[in-house]
């Protein structure tokens, strides 16, 4: 399908790019977010991942949702990793034998058939799963897909509003820096400034082995990635209240449960079940999202250190990210429109795609992962926000400037904001789903 807005034959040589990057990425059950870098299942890929998938195969975005969820703790938590047992350990860090889940995790109801992860990511699913539906309602109706996972989709979004909620004030927290997705974002610097790191030597980074060194995290930030994550393997992935050393409310991971909630509302209608209380959920949830997170002077959503009780003063697009929700007061909306348009995100110029952090801020760094290349998944939340509440035009331009830089780049994982030149690695999954999705 050609397009007035793109170049002639773009949308035809993008779309069957991105088809061949799923179906290389496709492992049988799932997808991996890369070949070489990311060899196991990834739960926020999988939601963004199916997406995409949902336009080329309803069946195959159906089943990438539900291998994710037989993988599901008894606690309602959706693990940020299930690993594949035919992947040698030594392909990706933390390997199984580092989380240990289906021992140091029985008392949280980890299974005991499958190695996963024992921490999160943001709650993509029951949007993913809804739309996956709206694909083929006929057919997912006869697999019975929506009441399959509706009761899995509850317990998840219920694990993060109940025993995630460490501030008490009706809003999630992340425990580690993966559990974001953006794990070396400014915005964590300060809370992670408070933990000892493991000492380098105690383990091997295997995504140097693939990634250039400059492109990823520090050593250092990987010492007290791992400090984080054993010391919650070694309380047994508990929850209690007080025991984190780091809890963050994040803007993303908040505004994706909202929508959430919302999308489990529309699938509830379908199946008969009772729509009334996840409308009730996301109206208090958006309540709490703008009165705990919402800075007027910063004109955007912060984070917040639920330890110290003090907002993260770094602007990360983590906090634009509110933008999806649709009940926000209209003076909310103008803000974040001109923030991301403004000096500090740079839409319309000098970004071609919007930067995962402060184009002004002291660690603005073009290159280095989550603190400042630009990521596909972050940008097409983002255009949907923009279409959302009638800035078509920059929502139009946006998605051209993706659709461009993922089908110039090979799918890259992520790129230089200003230059779209690829960073990372390439034949990425979601930037291939998202590029079929943001097509049609
Ligand atoms: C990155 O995170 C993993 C840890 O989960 C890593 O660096 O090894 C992030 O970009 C995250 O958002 C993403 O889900 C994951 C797989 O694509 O890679």
């Amino acid at each position: 399908v050609e397009r007035a807005d793109l170049p002639p034959g773009l949308p035809s040589i993008a779309y069957n790019g991105a088809q061949r990057v799923l179906a290389r990425n496709w492992t049988g059950s799932s997808t991996v977010p890369s070949r070489a870098l990311y060899p196991h299942q990834w739960s926020w890929d999988s939601a963004f991942i199916a997406i995409g998938l949902r336009h080329v195969s309803p069946d195959r975005a159906q089943r990438e949702l539900e291998t994710l969820l037989t993988a599901q703790w008894q606690d309602g938590r959706i693990p940020h990793i299930v690993f594949n047992p035919a992947v040698p350990l030594t392909a990706y860090f933390p390997s199984p034998d580092f989380w240990r889940s289906s021992t140091a995790g029985d008392k949280a109801g980890a299974p005991a058939t499958v190695e996963t992860s024992g921490i999160v990511q943001p709650p993509v699913h029951a949007l993913a799963a809804w739309l996956v539906h709206r694909a083929d309602p006929a057919a997912s109706t006869r697999r019975g897909f929506l009441r399959r996972v509706y009761p899995r989709l509850v317990a998840w979004q219920r694990y993060l509003t109940g025993r995630r909620d460490l501030g008490g004030r009706g809003l999630a927290s992340i425990v580690h820096p993966w559990e974001s997705g953006m794990d070396n974002s400014p915005c964590w610097d300060q809370p992670l400034a408070r933990i000892e790191p493991a000492d380098v030597r105690t383990f091997h980074r295997a995504d140097l082995d693939h990634g250039c060194r400059a492109d990823r995290p520090t050593d250092l930030d990987y010492g007290r990635y791992v400090r984080l994550a054993a010391s919650y393997r070694d309380r047994g992935y508990a929850d209690d209240a007080g025991s984190h050393p780091f809890a963050v409310e994040d803007p993303a991971l908040n505004a994706l449960l909202i929508a959430s909630e919302h999308a489990l509302a529309e699938i509830a209608a379908v199946i008969d079940a009772d729509p009334a209380d996840h409308l009730v959920r996301a109206e208090e949830l958006t309540t709490n999202l703008l009165k705990r997170l919402w800075n007027p002077d910063a004109g955007m959503f912060l984070c917040q250190d639920v330890i110290t009780g003090e907002h993260i003063t770094e602007r990360g697009v983590s906090g634009l990210i509110p933008l999806i929700l649709p009940d926000l007061p209209d003076e909310v909306v103008a803000a974040l429109v001109r923030t991301a348009t403004g000096e500090h995100f740079g839409l319309g110029g000098p970004s071609r795609l919007a930067p995962s952090y402060d184009l002004t801020g002291r660690a603005f760094d073009p290159s280095r992962y989550w603190r400042g290349p630009a990521w596909f998944n972050i940008n097409w939340l983002l255009e949907r926000g923009l279409r959302l509440h009638g800035a078509t035009e920059q929502a139009d331009a946006l998605r051209a400037e993706a659709l461009s830089a993922a089908n110039a780049t090979g799918f890259a994982e992520y790129v230089d904001p200003f230059t779209c030149e690829a960073r990372g690695s390439q034949d990425f999954s979601w930037t291939a789903a998202l590029t079929i999705d943001l097509l049609m």
